[in-house]
């Protein structure tokens, strides 16, 4: 059957599988998120209905292996899922117990809505068919919804309908961290609401004191009309349940429709979460009310942020699932939430809900469709800016040390002992001394400016973040009289295999290319941010932040001074001493243990360690080929005093291609972009495996516990940026298509500055449609031909997109337009000054 490119499907129960599956048919709306275990299931071997708040934070202690460890956690809220039905003293509703003789699935990722249908035979012989629906509300973010219709089809009698709001859940979704406290919930109120259809269920994060109310109102209605039921209430102290009982004729159906409100003590806007949380069930409509407006606020998510791409409906379908659960976990409902955006999502509980450095992969998707969202990611990590500024301080350092992962408050929250299941082994975790992240935020806070030209934004929080972030890179780095350079010692790169060398107790590595030419760039760009700022601000900014001309011109000198360490024929190396490690027997790990993504932990189960080899879990070096086109690359690296050759990127990227296991699901997307123009097919293998990565869960098991953010949005990036080769210059915008075979055409808009410019690429012609307003640069290139680019114009360009040049049109320019041939030669935006109003 044909693929619907709208919609994400089952047939059949897989026990086996649906752990994988509820990651990937959660819903959620940016503020809180619920995974899309079964409503009738519980915690078990099989089910994990797991709900978490954006931000939604606590911290235990643990005791382990003779240790006190502190880890904070996004705490799985209660299950408010809860609703189930049997015949009147038969058997509930249990997949693993009863005969199934129908079961499908599907997320349909244009409504935001999950549904099931399915036909079962108890014990007794009874057959009921099923249907369940269930939505997490877009636009009323406080707001979920079930509605499940029963039709009994062999029976006639008494039906028990059980719904039920459950705080007895812990923290239990990754079975690697069992060990650790993971009980962070503390009852405070459960009972019936006045409104007797209604029960209330109020917990207390017992650390973070987060105050939750849940209320549930439950109604069942037959032929449109409410029947009269039984209604009888269970309270304990963190179980509120009520069962409801009716008379069902066979073939007739009940639906039952399971209305909830969720508020936290976080929520502004209230008295108090209780109180809120009771007056809006009272308040909602049936089920096809909310229905309606929620599939309306999707309806606008779409209509920004949908990227279409001809005749390929898997590439279509998984694209726009990665769309999907970007928007769930961040969407025009996380602003002013003070959420950051964690690496797997509101999807479980890997990585406890961490926020790390994948906002580098994350926030050009929202530049460009959702910049308010991006502002709000960035303003995340403003507020933590304190903190940022303590652990500097603390490690005796200047300026603002950003934490590898980050919770509630801005410490560093990154474990110190990781397991490794293979040995059950707890060794050392140094990841926290990945100080790229620091460099990520500034990246990130360049790029939205660019995108935006959002000058309060700068002014008040950007410029303030990257010239803390450059302070901070200007005191980490090191006079070295014996090079005449500056070191950068004691890191580690994004790779994470090595994070020590294998001559060495300490822990960090020395010169990481990676680390050390972002650093390069933002102490340049911090230098020239104050040059973009509003005259009063500048100056208020440089007496808050006692910043002086030497100090600038000081970060200029670093920066033009900083090593860079290269290997044979003038390959960057990922790191000092990278040379020295021994090659990988590869060939023979594959054949020894077929999958080896996770090198490190199959070393050291065999009393080894990852360190001594050439291996990489994911890109590091190529990182900057990711980040920086080839002539900014030049720029950077010939500015920091060596020559660069880009003939030589084609090399770099096969020597580390070979010596990489994409254990990190950013690789392929990293490599895919990469390879976009040199190797058109590698790059859609690489790209089909980063597509593939959650919903096949091609690294075996790590989906289930929350999908992979980064990787998501970064293939949609791929698509929008990568394929497209688009790029803002000053002046001029860059367009290059290069889309795999596989590709017939992309059709997007995007949003620049405010406006939205329309893209449709095809097989044999590329337009442009700019926008009346139109405050982005004034000229296009398209390929090597540069034209004017005017306001309400629609630009076409014949092309043959697979095969063949590229033709100028006649018509593509307008009479008077000057036609060059010459390649562009200012500024791309990403290093440049943003053109257009402000
Ligand atoms: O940030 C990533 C890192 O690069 C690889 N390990 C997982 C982290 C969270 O996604």
């Amino acid at each position: 059957m044909a693929e619907n490119p709208w919609v994400l499907s089952y047939d059949g129960f897989d026990p086996a599988g649906e752990s994988l599956r509820e990651a990937l048919c959660t819903l959620g709306n940016g503020y809180f998120a619920t995974r899309g275990a079964a409503e009738e299931s519980e915690a078990d071997e099989v089910h994990y209905p797991g709900t978490y708040l954006a931000g939604g934070y606590n911290r235990r202690v643990t005791d382990l292996s003779g240790r006190s460890i502190e880890n904070e956690d996004l705490v799985n809220l209660p299950n408010w899922l809860p609703l189930s039905f049997r015949p009147e003293g038969g058997d509930w509703l249990n997949l693993r117990r009863m005969g199934i003789l129908d079961y499908r699935q599907r997320l349909d990722l244009k409504r935001g809505v999950l549904e099931r249908h399915l036909r079962v035979t108890d014990g007794a012989g009874h057959v009921t068919a099923l249907a369940f629906r269930r939505i997490v509300h877009m636009r009323h973010p406080n707001l979920a919804a079930i509605e499940m219709r029963i039709t009994p089809e062999t029976w006639s009698g008494r039906v028990e309908v059980a719904s039920a709001l459950d705080g007895r859940v812990i923290n239990a979704g990754v079975e690697r961290y069992r060990e650790l406290n993971s009980k962070h919930l503390a009852p405070l109120e459960a009972r019936e609401a006045e409104e007797p259809d209604t029960m209330l269920l109020v917990a207390e994060t017992n650390q973070s004191h987060i105050r939750i109310a849940q209320a549930a109102r439950t109604r069942v209605y037959r032929d449109g009309a409410e029947p009269a039921v039984e209604r009888v209430t269970d309270v304990e102290d963190d179980h509120v349940a009520q069962t409801l009982t009716l008379e069902l004729q066979r073939g007739e159906t009940l639906s039952v429709e399971k209305t909830v409100a969720l508020f936290t003590s976080r929520d502004r806007g209230i008295s108090e979460p209780a109180q809120a949380a009771l007056r809006a069930t009272r308040e909602a409509g049936r089920f096809e009310d909310l229905l309606a407006t929620h599939v309306q606020a999707w309806q606008l998510l779409w209509d920004r942020g949908d990227i279409v791409v001809d005749r390929h409906p898997r590439t279509q379908m998984i694209l726009r699932l990665h769309v999907f659960h970007l928007l769930q976990t961040v969407s025009p409902n996380t602003i002013d939430q003070d959420a950051g955006v964690p690496a797997r999502g509101l999807h479980g509980e890997a990585y406890r809900g961490h926020i790390f450095w994948d906002e580098l992969f994350i926030l050009p998707y929202l530049d460009f469709h959702f910049p308010e969202i991006a502002r709000s990611l960035l303003l995340y990590r403003y507020r933590r800016l304190p903190d940022a500024r303590r652990l500097a301080r603390e490690a005796g350092l200047a300026g603002a040390k950003f934490p590898w992962q980050s919770g509630s408050s801005g410490r560093e929250e990154s474990q110190v002992l990781h397991l490794n299941p293979r040995s059950g082994r707890w060794t050392p975790d140094n990841s926290h001394i990945q100080r790229h992240v620091g460099a990520a935020i500034a990246l990130n806070v360049w790029r939205y400016w660019q995108s935006t030209c959002d000058r309060d934004f700068l002014g008040q929080y950007g410029a303030e973040m990257l010239i803390e972030i450059a302070r901070f890179w200007a005191s980490l780095a090191k006079w070295n009289d014996a090079t005449g350079r500056y070191d950068i010692r004691g890191v580690m790169g994004p790779d994470e295999f090595h994070d020590a060398y294998p001559w060495s107790d300490v822990p960090g590595l020395d010169n990481n290319a990676y680390t050390n030419v972002l650093a390069a760039w933002v102490l340049r760009r911090a230098g020239e941010v104050l040059g973009h700022v509003e005259p009063v601000r500048r100056k208020e900014l440089e007496r808050l932040l006692a910043l002086e001309p030497e100090e600038v011109a000081g970060w200029g000198r670093i920066a033009g001074k900083l090593t860079l360490p290269f290997i044979d024929g003038g390959i960057i190396a990922q790191f000092e001493g990278y040379d020295r490690l021994e090659e990988l027997d590869w060939d023979g790990y594959r054949a020894k243990y077929g999958d080896i993504h996770r090198l490190d932990r199959i070393l050291e189960a065999e009393g080894d360690s990852v360190n001594r080899y050439k291996a990489s879990k994911q890109a590091d070096v190529l990182m900057l080929f990711y980040l920086f086109s080839s002539a900014e690359l030049r720029d950077l690296i010939t500015g920091m005093g060596y020559d660069f050759d880009p003939q030589v990127i084609p090399r770099t990227v096969d020597y580390y291609l070979a010596r990489t296991s994409h254990g990190s699901t950013l690789s392929r997307v990293v490599h895919s972009w990469v390879l976009a123009r040199s190797d058109r097919a590698r790059s859609w293998e690489l790209l089909k495996g980063a597509l593939e990565s959650d919903i096949s869960d091609i690294q075996g098991g790590t989906t289930a516990e929350g999908i992979h953010l980064g990787a998501m949005a970064g293939t949609v990036d791929l698509v929008q940026r990568g394929q497209t080769g688009l790029e803002f210059y000053d002046d001029t915008l860059a367009l290059s298509p290069c889309l795999p075979q596989e590709l017939q055409g992309l059709h997007l808009g995007l949003m620049h500055r405010g406006h939205w410019l329309r893209l449709d690429i095809s097989c044999d012609e590329v337009r442009v449609a700019v926008p009346v307003g139109w405050p982005g640069p004034h000229r296009i290139r398209v390929r090597n031909e540069v034209h004017d680019l005017a306001a309400g114009e629609e630009l076409r360009f014949p092309c043959q997109l697979h095969g063949g040049g590229w033709r100028p049109a006649p018509e593509a320019s307008p009479p008077d337009t000057a036609v060059t041939t010459e390649p562009e030669r200012g500024k791309r935006s990403a290093g440049g000054t943003p053109t257009g109003s402000s």
